[in-house]
């Protein structure tokens, strides 16, 4: 059995990308939403429904694990993705608590959607780790949208970052947190934008541990190598382009890890 891994798009390839550098041996069924990115912008109740249609297809083709490489679909979706099905699913949140203790002084940026900075999930997380920090909430939708649309370096990019963090004061700023799977691409451009004194945090690597001791617990992990790693990549836009642009993303991930 495989590992299913989804996301309203090309984001969660770069989560794709840290679970086979942690588990080379494994099996990997990737599916990209992007017909119906961005999901930031829709309501709850579609998130649940388009994240449970995905589940069932990827369960069809046989995981034994989901992850749901989006903290949007996480925010809207995982309490009830965990009761309906009975494999382990695993969701993504904005690492606001390695950000408040790594650092505990100046303010915190976490970039996100909309959607998971208003959804109780982060009311959550704020009430437990984010009470005595300033905390800046920045949705960034353009930078999904030219991830989607296969530009991930140039000026773009670098325009679309600068406006982004228009009107911060970028002196108080001492740590940012990637809180959406897409931005992870950008982090070059982030890390050059911001400078060196600020640190920049995101949660794929801690999602990779998770699962990879959820497996363990269950004795679910493959030890032995199956000749290389194999990974399905499907696009609900159904074109060949979707399918390049995720394998291009993935080997760029993987390059920098
Ligand atoms: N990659 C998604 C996330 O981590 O929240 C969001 C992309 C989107 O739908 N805007």
């Amino acid at each position: 059995l495989a590992i299913g891994i989804f996301d309203s798009g090309m984001g969660g390839i770069s989560v794709l990308a840290q679970l086979i550098k942690l588990m080379p041996n494994e099996r990997y069924i990737y599916y990209g939403d992007s017909k119906n990115a961005p999901y930031g912008v829709k309501t709850p109740e579609e998130v649940r429904k388009l994240s449970i249609e995905i589940c069932d297809l990827l369960i069809e083709k046989g995981v034994k694990a989901i992850i749901v490489a989006c903290n949007t679909a996480t925010s809207a979706a995982i309490e009830e993705l965990r009761e309906k099905y009975d494999i382990p699913i695993i969701g993504m949140e904005p690492a606001l608590k390695p950000a408040t203790t790594i650092n505990r002084n100046g303010k915190i940026v976490v970039m996100a959607t909309e959607m998971t900075l208003k959804e109780k999930k982060f009311s959550a997380l704020m009430d437990r780790y984010g009470k005595e920090r300033d905390i800046i909430k920045l949705p960034c939708p353009k930078l999904v949208e030219l991830i989607e649309a296969g530009i991930i370096e140039g000026k773009d990019i670098e325009d679309s970052i600068k406006e982004c963090f228009k009107g911060i004061n970028m002196n108080e700023i001492t740590s940012i947190v990637l809180g959406c799977t897409h931005y992870i691409f950008l982090k070059d451009y982030i890390k050059n934008f911001v400078g060196d004194k600020v640190y920049i945090i995101d949660g794929n690597i801690g999602t990779a541990n998770h699962l990879n001791n959820i497996l363990k617990e269950r004795d679910l992990i493959k030890s032995v190598k199956e000749r290389e790693v194999l990974i399905d990549i499907y696009n609900s836009k159904e074109n060949q382009g979707m399918i390049d642009l995720s394998k291009k993303l993935l080997t760029f991930s993987l390059e920098k890890l």
